[in-house]
């Protein structure tokens, strides 16, 4: 408890530096527009590039008050959701399952009681559809339960209809689990056994519970887990079954939208995307060890060369696929680890780096406030911050630190310095200029290699991207080059970024976006 308190006192003092820092002027009409949508919501719902939100539904919002999160819970959140920015929802899994975090399935058919039933879901599902929100659902099916039927079934004997839904050895052998006297392939942990996927009955129920979620339920796609492991090692084996699977969905529902979790380096996903899944994960640019980390270094004098060249191998990696960027998920340490708990420029930047970035971008729920998480898995997924007292969720099981630098989002909202208007405001630029999403990246060179100028261009129109991730503010002659109009811009500090007479001003972690008229 007395934790809890410190930890708010510290949030307020923390607060009062960041508005008293010599930011932006205070606008109470930007916190006002925190009640209206930023975008048109009647935006085409067939449409795969969006401004995705992952949801951790136990941490996310309790409706109930039982302090598990829960799906009714997230539906009084929608309108947060949409209204910072976002236009999408990967929903963590939400199918029945014995763990807190649900990726081992016992029904594919089915909503975890803990979350609630399928008629939330559906209210859920149509609620978001009114707001022009797709939702994605995660589909693990590297694996089941070890609870699942079908295993359950499959580890009585050989006899068993099931058995070969699952890979079995006579003998011990790595990554394999004993049962019975037998050996079946668990890759991750023994209560996940690995599904035969080469067994067409497998691949038939996979394909019965596709026909489930996308024509009875109308989700709007999936969020394909480990995909790397389907077959340990393989890569053009997971290629294959990736298209097989991508093919099957497509077939169901021509728009759905697939992304897959290929935790790689890029030219493995590159080769994935060779599948016919519309999107991987760029694990590349994530985390501590990932481009935008190394851009925001700070002893870094080439962050904006680093940002052009990372551009540029990013668009001959990926020539016909829709780049999937981030900077955290519910695996991975969360951004402030690496940008520094006591920086929030460099928190901001790192999300305006992510919002300039082409394809569909995955917020992790709390990043938008710089909720901070590293180490056990747990500590990555801990309560949602809407109020500054305490979070509305109990900490799922094994968590074993948990605080929070930032504020609330209640909080947040009101500052028009926060990193919460901060997002709001970049995710805004990508639904204004359509183009930096889906446009081709031309980087041009600029003498000054602090700063990035990236051309990004789709059907007509094309807009110049002026990127300072450097801790220098840099001035540069931009001279005629063809997009004369300073059309939007975010900065992180006191000074604004300005054009004038063909000068350009960035500031220590600006951005500006111009253009031709
Ligand atoms: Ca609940």
């Amino acid at each position: 408890m007395k934790k809890r308190v410190l930890s708010a006192i510290l949030a307020g003092i923390l607060l009062l530096l960041c508005a008293c820092g010599g930011g932006r002027k205070a606008s109470s009409a930007k916190a006002a527009a925190w009640d209206a949508p930023s975008w048109d919501e009647s935006a085409r719902l067939d449409d795969k590039y969006r401004e995705w939100y992952e949801v951790f539904v136990w941490s996310f919002s309790d409706s109930d008050g039982d302090g598990v999160g829960d799906l009714n819970g997230l539906t009084e959140k929608l309108d947060y959701i949409r209204n910072l920015g976002c236009n999408g929802i990967w929903l963590m899994p939400v199918m029945p399952s014995p763990s807190y975090h649900k990726y081992d399935v016992t029904d594919y058919y089915d909503i975890d009681p803990q979350y609630g039933t399928m008629e939330d879901f559906r209210a859920l599902l149509a609620a978001a559809h009114e707001r022009g929100i797709r939702i994605i659902v995660d589909l693990p099916v590297n694996h089941t339960s070890s609870l699942h039927p079908w295993f359950l079934s499959a580890a009585e004997g050989p006899e068993s209809p099931y058995r070969d839904y699952y890979v079995w050895s006579d003998s011990r052998a790595d990554g394999y689990s004993e049962k019975n006297g037998a050996w079946y392939e668990s890759r991750f942990v023994d209560s996940m056994p690995d599904l035969n996927l080469d067994n067409p009955a497998v691949r038939e129920e996979i394909e019965a519970i596709l026909r489930f979620w996308l024509e009875d339920v109308g989700v709007d796609g999936f969020r394909l887990d480990a995909v790397t492991s389907y077959y340990t090692g393989d890569r053009e084996r997971n290629v294959e079954f990736l298209t097989w699977l991508g093919d099957a969905a497509h077939a169901i529902a021509p728009d759905c939208y697939l992304v897959g979790e290929a935790w790689d380096n890029l030219s493995a996903i590159s080769a994935y995307a060779e599948s016919s899944v519309d999107s991987f994960f760029l694990f590349p640019m994530s985390q501590s060890e990932g481009w935008v980390a190394k851009v925001l270094g700070l002893r870094n004098s080439r962050a904006g060369a680093m940002l052009g060249k990372y551009m540029t191998e990013l668009q001959e990696a990926l020539p016909s696929s829709i780049p999937a960027p981030f900077l955290e998920n519910h695996d991975t340490g969360r951004t402030v680890g690496f940008t520094g708990r006591d920086d929030p420029a460099r928190t901001k930047m790192a999300g305006g780096l992510l919002c300039m970035m082409p394809g569909s971008i995955f917020i992790y729920y709390g990043q938008e406030i710089g909720m901070v998480g590293s180490g056990d898995d747990p500590n990555k997924r801990i309560g949602m911050l809407w109020t500054t007292e305490k979070e509305t969720t109990t900490p799922p099981p094994g968590v074993t630190k948990r605080e929070y630098v930032y504020p609330s989002v209640s909080v947040q909202m009101k500052d028009a310095d926060s990193i919460l208007n901060y997002y709001r405001d970049a995710l805004a630029l990508r639904i204004r200029f359509p183009a930096i999403a889906r446009g081709r990246t031309e980087v041009l060179p600029a003498e000054d290699e602090r700063i990035c100028l990236a051309v990004r261009s789709w059907e007509g129109e094309s807009v110049l991207l002026a990127v300072n991730p450097s801790r220098e503010d840099v001035t540069y002659e931009l001279g005629n080059a063809g997009y004369p109009t300073l059309a939007a811009s975010l900065f992180t500090g006191g000074e604004a970024v300005k054009l004038e007479g063909g000068t350009l001003t960035l500031p220590a972690y600006s951005i500006a976006v111009l253009t031709p008229d």
